[in-house]
Order: C-alpha cells, then sequence, then structure tokens
C-alpha cells in the first residue's frame, strides 16, 4: 500500500514543553486519570468526511485543499484511495475510531443497485482495514441530504417514495455498520424540517419520522445490530427549522412515540450554540435524561451564526465537556468524534496533523482539569450546600411528596423571614481559572 502522507511519521506525546507542531503536548494516551487511560476516557473519532472528502469549497468558492490522492479521477479508484489514506491518518495521529455516512466513502451509481455494490467494495477494504489496524468504527450513518431527491427531506420528504429510497438507504447502512464493527448508528435529521408552514403538514412528518425510526429499530433487532442508536439534534441548517432542534426537542420526541428507551442523543458543540445553548447545557440536559450516547467534538464561531465546524480549542467548553462527560460515568460505547475541518485556508495535508493535534490536546488538558475539579468536589460540594434546605424541614417535605399547596400555604404564613444567600458566580469562576491554570 502506498503512503499518502509522506514525510510525516507517528505523532508521539511529548509534554507540554514540546515545541514540536507534530507532538502532542497534552494527549498522552496510556496516561491513566483515575481508573481509565487517556484513550478509554477519550475514545477519540475521526470524521471521514470532513478529513478525507471535504474540499474546502464554499459558497463563493471552489474546494482549495491539496490532497495527495486528488489526482485520481475514476471514483471507485479515488474511495480507495482515500480508506487506505484514512487508516494510514489514523493510525499516524493515533486516533481509534472513525465515523462515516455511506456516501463518504463510495460513490453513488446509477441506481441503487450499483451504489450498494460500491458501497461493497470499499467496505470489504475497510473490513480489512479495520482487522489489520485494530481501529474501530465509532459511527456508521446515511447521507440523506446530498442528493436532490432529499430536496423536500427523506423520513419528512411530502413523497413516499423518497421515503421508501431513504428507508432502503438507511437498511443497507446499517447492514454495512454492522459488518465493520460500529458501536453506534447515527440519525442526524439531514433536511429533516422546513422551510416554510405555507407548505407543510407537520402533523404527518413528525409522524412519519416516528415511523421511519421504529422500522430501523425492527429492523436492527431483526439483524442482530447491537450498537446504540443516536439521534443527533441540531436547530437550522440546511432547512430554516428542523425537527431534532436541541436535547430538549428530541426527548419530547422520542417520549411522545414510545422511542426513547430504543435512542440516545449525539450531541454537537456548534450545534449547541446554534440552538442558544452552551454545550455544556446540552450534555447536562440528556446525562439527567440518560441519554447523553456521544459527542461531536468542535466549536463555532460565536460572531457566526452559522455551522462553522471548527477544531475544538477552548480550554473551558473542552473542560465542562468532560465534566459532564465524567459525571455521565464516561461515554459508554460513544466517543469523541471531531467533526470538524480545517479552514478552507489551511489547505495543506499537514494542516490536517496540526488540526487533530490541537483538538485532541484540548480534550486531553479538559479531561484533566475536569477529573480534578471533580475529585477535589469544590464545584459538586457547593451545589450541594446551595439547596440544602430540601433535605430538611419543609424542603424535604417538598421533596418526599409529603405536602401540598395547603400545607405550604400554613408554613409560609407562619415563617417570619426569608433569608437568601449569594449564588457566588464570580468566585466559582474563579476557582475555575485556578483549576484550568494549574491542574
Ligand atoms: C451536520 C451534521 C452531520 C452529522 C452526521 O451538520 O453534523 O455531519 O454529524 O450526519
Ligand atoms: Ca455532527
Ligand atoms: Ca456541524
Amino acid at each position: 500500500m502506498s503512503e499518502y502522507f509522506k514525510g510525516i511519521g507517528q505523532v508521539k506525546y511529548e509534554g507540554k514543553d514540546s515545541k514540536n507542531p507534530l507532538a502532542f503536548k497534552y494527549y498522552n494516551p496510556d496516561e491513566k486519570i483515575g481508573d481509565k487511560t487517556m484513550k478509554e476516557h477519550l475514545r477519540i473519532s475521526m470524521a471521514f468526511w470532513h478529513t478525507l472528502t471535504g474540499s474546502g469549497q464554499d459558497m463563493f468558492g471552489v474546494g482549495t485543499v491539496v490532497r495527495p490522492w486528488s489526482s485520481l479521477s475514476d471514483p471507485m479508484d479515488l474511495a480507495k484511495a482515500r480508506m487506505e489514506a484514512a487508516f494510514e491518518f489514523m493510525q499516524k495521529m493515533q486516533i481509534p475510531f472513525f465515523c462515516f455516512h455511506d456516501r463518504d466513502i463510495a460513490p453513488e451509481g446509477e441506481t441503487l443497485a450499483e451504489t450498494n455494490k460500491n458501497l461493497d467494495v470499499i467496505v470489504e477494504l475497510a473490513d480489512q482495514l479495520i482487522k489489520d489496524t485494530g481501529i474501530k468504527l465509532l459511527w456508521g450513518t446515511a447521507n440523506l441530504f446530498s442528493n436532490p431527491r432529499f430536496v423536500h427531506g427523506a423520513a419528512t420528504s411530502c413523497n413516499a417514495d423518497v421515503f421508501a429510497y431513504a428507508a432502503a438507504q438507511v437498511k443497507k447502512a446499517l447492514e454495512i455498520t454492522k459488518k465493520l464493527g460500529g458501536e453506534n448508528y447515527v440519525f442526524w435529521g439531514g433536511r429533516e424540517g422546513y422551510e416554510t408552514l405555507l407548505n407543510t403538514d407537520m402533523g404527518l412528518e413528525l409522524d412519519n419520522l416516528a415511523r421511519f425510526l421504529h422500522m430501523a429499530v425492527d429492523y436492527a433487532k431483526e439483524i442482530g445490530f447491537e450498537g446504540q442508536f443516536l439521534i443527533e439534534p441540531k436547530p437550522k441548517e440546511p432547512t430554516k427549522h428542523q425537527y431534532d432542534s436541541d436535547v430538549a426537542s428530541v426527548l419530547a420526541f422520542l417520549q411522545k412515540y414510545g422511542l426513547k428507551d430504543s435512542f440516545k442523543v449525539n450531541i454537537e458543540a456548534n450545534h449547541a450554540t446554534l440552538a442558544g445553548h452552551t454545550f455544556h447545557h446540552e450534555l447536562y440536559l440528556a446525562r439527567i435524561n440518560g441519554v447523553l450516547g456521544s459527542v461531536d467534538a468542535n466549536q463555532g464561531d460565536l460572531l457566526l451564526g452559522w455551522d462553522t465546524d471548527q477544531f475544538p480549542t477552548d480550554i473551558y467548553v473542552t473542560t465542562f465537556a468532560m465534566y459532564e462527560i465524567l459525571k455521565n460515568g464516561g461515554l459508554h460505547k460513544g466517543g469523541l468524534n471531531f467533526d470538524a475541518k480545517v479552514r478552507r485556508g489551511s489547505f495543506e495535508p499537514i494542516d490536517l496533523f496540526y488540526s487533530h493535534i490541537s483538538g485532541m490536546d484540548a480534550f486531553a488538558r479538559g479531561l484533566k482539569v475536569a477529573y480534578k475539579l471533580l475529585e477535589d468536589g469544590v464545584i459538586e460540594e457547593f451545589i450541594q450546600k446551595r439547596y440544602a434546605s430540601y433535605t430538611e424541614g419543609i424542603g424535604k417535605d417538598i421533596v418526599e411528596g409529603k405536602v401540598g399547596f395547603k400545607e405550604l400555604e400554613a408554613y409560609a404564613l407562619n415563617n417570619k423571614e426569608i433569608k437568601n444567600v449569594s449564588g457566588r458566580q464570580e468566585m466559582l469562576e474563579s476557582i475555575v481559572n485556578q483549576y484550568i491554570l494549574e491542574a
């Protein structure tokens, strides 16, 4: 097999004093943090679409990226080269997982049958590379948004033929994800949303989306696919309103349609901010509802209102992401998938290495800070004390369901003075800074 990233060797941990841009400063895969290694905590994954198929194209200009496989013109040769390059990249980067859409890894043919044949060829190759390297598939998914047939959506399309085509596509994607040992399967809404309510039957579209997901659950059972199903919330882009807007709306949907036991969520940082939430908020809400499944680790630009999918570098954000993940007892089957792309101006192959190094280091550092914060219990103890009024007296009665409005009125009438205490936000923020700077 030819080498694609010539001149770039194994990326290793060299520690925080290293000046080598091609080395990890914080990501030390075998370092133990508590009872797990960093590698086990973080479960880093590469996103095939950004790293292998992304071209750097934007709304104002064509692709800019220079890739060792760019000169290949036959679509199947290109697909094979990309798959081989993906494994070389992950090995050099010590990345243990990857994720893909069906259409990232193999080209569409003239017919669905031909497309499936193309997929089978590339899946054989991927299967061999998985066996050779020990790198695993974190999740697979189906691209139900790029082809013009999905102009009005897939499972929520007004056109039943499109619904059927999407079902066939997901059926195949489930089969190949199972074949490759995928630990999860992701449903991101794609074009499941609307542009205007003037032409939309929202009730039918949502019912159909639920029907589609039930069919997927049934088929997974039938073929013995044991991976975790994940829904990935996003509020807008490509449609003006995406049905799976945020964790709260996904939870309501899953509950309404009896799907809560079959799905968790895959939370993307940039989607959280587009929804007007922090990443921390989305992870927290998912965790307390038992649905925190996996993470698309990236960041947006808060000055821009769109999905920039940048590599995560903000230590505050990675710290609180890891804080929630640790409180969740880890990522379990999930992982930290770098659904992130290099900027259009960072077009050289080596930028793929720099970008992943920066993201992996940012999460490694966040993990350490979060672990120390939890170990010392600073924030947890403060919160516990803040709510202490619910552990005794009238508060305890409220929590235990022993009182109603009448008893509470009697209590309030007798209670002479209500005393509140400061929330101490600034003190807590300064403690967090201290940990970030010193952990
Ligand atoms: C797009 C999504 C997508 C999913 C997988 O915004 O992030 O890439 O992660 O379909
Ligand atoms: Ca994503
Ligand atoms: Ca995104």
